[in-house]
């Protein structure tokens, strides 16, 4: 690389003056600055404005990939109320032989009285399912600050000289979470990573050193994937199914026969099985509807963009083409009918099938409770 080349310290994007529609976009006056930021970031920074993302994916994993070449410490963040929606398949292909922290981000937003030492528990086991065997695992609010002491005292444990990339699919809290990590290592030159609500704002990687530690710690741009409901709303939808505080558990007792629609975005029939409760996880600004399954047809034809919102016109027709998986749950243990980036709905462990309709490409799963 040109040693005289700037980097964005924001998003990592080379900076460069000549192509305003290209990542990295500056002014020269801002070439001169300590930590020089692009255009892009300082739009999102300053005015929370959304930022397309202007490189292809395939970019993404070749960087995340050269990993797999060096002498590294994996911290893997996922997003707690989507943890397989953000896991990363084929996590030693981008990451090779290099040891694992597993960070759990975004706990806030599990309900208030949630037992953490049981979902840490829950967390252990899927990851073992997954063949992963992580050094250690913190469960933590990046945004908030909790617990995020821990991920320090692990990096210092682990790390061994070994530089820190912290990866993981776009949007899990990367940057945030190194933002809390410098403060606490006591970095001083204000420097701070861009973050946004929106997947794809890291477009390249950024390393940080620490004061008197010999390692970096290096921000890598998140995977992007398409099957999280996340990745496919509009931007105003994304604020409505984000949770943004802890979740209420709304509890709706139903007989079969009955449909819960979730906002216009997911349609959840409850077709044989005995009356029960069925527990829904979605953020607190998600309208849920009752409807009887007969009518739910009608209903979803008439209000879908207006009451059953999100979609809204913005999003696109693409959210109205509704794929059905077919369920039928044992009576057993409680399990949760996930849908990615959406939230999930609890079964309390009787008997029962239900048809969800959700967009089609958005993946369904049925997990062991997680709480
Ligand atoms: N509720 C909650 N939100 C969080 C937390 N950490 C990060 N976020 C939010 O998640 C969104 C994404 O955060 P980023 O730090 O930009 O995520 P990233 O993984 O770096 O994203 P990319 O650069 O796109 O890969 C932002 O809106 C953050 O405020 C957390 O602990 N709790
Ligand atoms: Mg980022």
């Amino acid at each position: 690389m040109d040693p005289a080349l700037k980097i964005c310290t924001g998003c990592g994007a080379p900076l460069q003056t000549e192509h305003p529609e290209r990542p990295g976009y500056t002014v020269a006056s801002a070439l001169e600055r300590e930590h020089p930021v692009c255009r892009r970031c300082f739009r999102i920074k300053h005015y929370n404005e959304v930022a397309p993302v202007a490189i292809h994916d395939d970019e993404f994993i070749r960087i995340v990939s050269e990993i797999s070449t060096k002498r590294a410490l994996v911290v893997k963040v996922v997003d707690l109320f989507d943890f397989s929606g953000s896991w990363i398949d084929n996590l030693r292909r981008y990451i090779g032989n290099n040891p694992v922290l597993l960070v759990a981000n975004k706990v806030d937003v599990l309900p208030k009285q949630t037992n953490l030492d049981k979902v840490e528990q829950w967390l252990r086991k899927e990851v073992e399912k997954k063949g992963v065997l992580p050094e250690g695992i913190a469960l933590v609010s990046a945004s908030k600050g909790h617990r995020v002491e821990q991920v320090k005292t692990f990096i210092e444990r682990y790390a061994n000289e070994r530089d820190v990339y912290v990866i993981g699919t776009a949007n899990v809290g990367k940057s945030t979470l190194i933002n809390r990590l410098i403060q606490m290592f006591g970095e001083t030159g204000n420097v701070e990573l861009t973050t946004s609500r929106y997947p794809g704002t890291t477009l390249s990687t950024v390393q940080l050193a620490i004061p008197n530690y010999k390692h970096m710690i290096v921000d890598t741009p998140g995977i992007l994937t398409t099957h999280r409901l996340s990745d496919l709303v509009c931007p105003n939808c994304l604020k409505q199914i984000v949770p943004d505080r802890a979740i209420n558990p709304r509890v709706y007792q139903l007989n079969s026969g009955q449909t819960l629609f979730v906002g216009g975005l997911a349609r959840f029939d409850f077709v044989s099985g005995e009356r029960q409760p069925f527990v829904c996880y979605f953020a607190n600004q998600l309208g849920i509807h009752r409807t009887k399954l007969e009518n739910a047809d009608a209903l979803y034809e008439r209000h879908i963009g207006g009451l059953l919102t999100p979609p809204c016109a913005d999003c696109g027709d693409h959210l109205r083409d509704l794929a059905t998986h077919k369920l039928k749950i044992k009576q057993g243990p409680n399990v949760d009918i996930v849908i990615s980036g959406l939230g999930w709905i609890s079964v309390r462990g009787h008997a029962c099938e239900v048809h969800l309709r959700v967009p089609s490409g958005v993946d369904v799963s049925v997990r062991r409770a997680i709480i």
